[in-house]
């Protein structure tokens, strides 16, 4: 099998390129020259959902800084377009499509990247970087059904991150608790708690018979439990003490991150190891209930007032590193694990307020869709000390990159078979390579490619429009589309150039088999 798969590869890389056995070396960085990583991602923010962006009408000044003082990308991908798979991608260096269980997960899935796998955090940990993960998780914890009552393992700190704290999935499911180093968060142990995705638990009426005493109603799923007046997904009883407070999560989110660097400054002749920080917001997810001071601020309702607040966010932590001498050397990252949804099952008038501001820029359709606006999502670059400010890069690159990336920024080699589709890309990270990766995989139940500007969306039914959807059927032999000349993939070009739909369908196929960087 290996053979065969080894002459295939040989016969599509072609003369004149080798099969990458290793990453080329990189060159050893002078003492103190690593910088802090800040990696910033938020949940499901559109391409046009930041304010820098072609088509949109929110205010997101403290986001756009990091266009003005670094660079804005505008072919940058997550690799899925919904949430789990995009992140176990980004921090494994693996497509999700080649393990099994990697797609959105429920509130009690156990840890879906395994122990043993050497992830992004892994890397800098290596480097010899504290790690830390605030924020949305949602690549589940323990073995599966855990006991949320006592510790849970394994957690992050099993696959690098000295430190976590988080929201175990997703605002719309349970447990609707924090999670920080293995355990639940102010747990009073006279009130455990059980969570169960199996059958009804407790007798606290749902989000389907108290409809009328919800604070944001729900459209469709989420009419279970009820945590804070909005019922979720999924079925809770207990933890009331340590139940979160939806309108408080960005601020609780913002002050752990900020405890964080605090804990990594040195003291006086002290010296400190630099650190890594992956700051996951959980905005602008469903429920989309952000805290007062923000409510009215983007014209938008609640979906706008939310991006608003993760604006704030970011402003935050950019303040942080202004006001401790730390921006200069900090390279800050900002990015989207899939495209804009508008309902995604909370009335919450994301269409009826949405104006005339555009989430996904010029892209067609958005999270659950194989079409570009599944994945193509904002992406920006600031590291002052490297990096020239007001750089636009058109550029593909894809999240999937940045663990090698690191691992080359930061001098590390990677194990034999780790982050296996993951390449070194860091020249396209920092504005040096214009042109980027050659190809990209993007998932969403099946999978769809980018080679160059083209784009191949397979046969098959996907999501179309924002929410409410429509689903869309591709004809065999599939979809062909030059996303350079028509941008929102309007003209199928599959009969007019058959060699090139074949060329890319040989290629999504060869990398079904055999990871890329191998
Ligand atoms: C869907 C949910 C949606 C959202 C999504 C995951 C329903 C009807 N829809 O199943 O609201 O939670 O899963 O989003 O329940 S993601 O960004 O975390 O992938
Ligand atoms: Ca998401």
């Amino acid at each position: 099998m290996m053979v065969r798969l080894t002459c295939l590869l040989l016969l599509f890389t072609g003369a004149g390129s080798l099969v990458r056995a290793a990453d080329p070396p990189a060159k050893a960085p002078a003492p103190g020259e690593r910088p802090n990583i800040l990696l910033i991602y938020t949940d499901d923010v559109g391409y046009g959902d930041v304010g820098c962006y072609e088509g949109s009408k929110t205010p997101t000044p403290n986001i756009d800084r990091l266009a003005k003082e670094g660079i804005q990308f505008t072919d940058a991908h997550c690799s899925a377009a919904t949430c789990t798979p995009s992140r176990f991608a980004m921090l494994t260096g693996q497509y999700a499509f080649r393990q099994k269980g990697t797609g959105i997960a429920r509130g009690d899935a156990g840890m879906i990247i395994k122990p043993d796998t050497f992830t992004m955090a892994d890397t800098l940990k290596k480097a010899g970087y504290a790690t830390g993960v605030v924020g949305k998780w949602h690549l589940g914890l323990g073995e599966g059904e855990a006991d949320w009552n006592k510790k849970v393992t394994p957690n992050p700190a099993d696959i690098g991150f000295d430190y976590h704290f988080l929201m175990p999935a997703t605002g719309d499911r349970v447990p609707c608790v924090y999670f920080e180093q293995g355990m639940v968060v102010g747990l009073d142990p006279a009130d455990p708690i059980t969570v169960s995705y199996r059958k009804r638990i407790g007798d606290a009426p749902s989000g389907a018979e108290a409809r009328e005493t919800l604070k944001q109603d729900w459209s469709h799923g989420h009419n279970c439990t009820i945590v804070n007046g909005i019922s979720r997904i999924g079925w809770m009883t207990g933890g009331e003490k340590a139940r979160w407070v939806d309108e408080d999560m960005a601020d609780v989110f913002t002050e752990k991150a900020l405890a964080f660097l605090e804990r990594q400054k040195p003291g006086a002749g002290e010296n400190k190891p630099p650190w890594f920080l992956f700051f996951s917001t959980h905005d602008i997810h469903v429920p989309r209930i952000p805290h007062s001071r923000f409510v009215g601020k983007s014209g938008q309702g609640p979906r706008g007032d939310a991006m608003v607040q993760a604006d704030w966010c970011v402003g935050q932590l950019l303040d942080y590193l202004d006001k401790n001498g730390l921006a200069g050397n900090t390279l800050v990252i900002f990015g989207s694990d899939n495209g804009p949804v508008l309902d995604d099952g909370y009335k919450d008038d994301a269409n009826e307020k949405l104006g005339d501001h555009d989430p996904n820029g010029p892209w067609r359709a958005g999270k659950y869709s194989l079409f570009e606006g599944g994945t193509r999502t904002p992406f920006l670059v600031r590291w002052p000390a490297k990096v020239k400010g007001g750089q636009v890069s058109d550029a593909l690159f894809g999240q999937i990159d940045l663990a090698r990336s690191f691992a080359a920024l930061t001098n590390v080699d990677v194990p034999s078979g780790a982050l296996p589709d993951s390449r070194n890309e860091l020249d396209t990270l920092l504005g040096e390579d214009p042109t980027g990766r050659p190809h990209l995989v993007h998932e969403a139940k099946a999978l769809s490619l980018r080679l160059g500007k083209w784009k191949f969306v397979p046969p098959g039914k996907t999501k179309e429009h924002l929410g409410p959807w429509e689903m869309t059927a591709v004809k065999a032999p599939g979809a062909l589309y030059d996303t350079g000349a028509d941008r929102g993939e309007q003209k199928n070009l599959a009969a007019a150039k058959p060699e090139k739909l074949e060329e890319l369908k040989a290629l999504l196929q060869k990398i079904r088999n055999e990871p890329d960087s191998f």
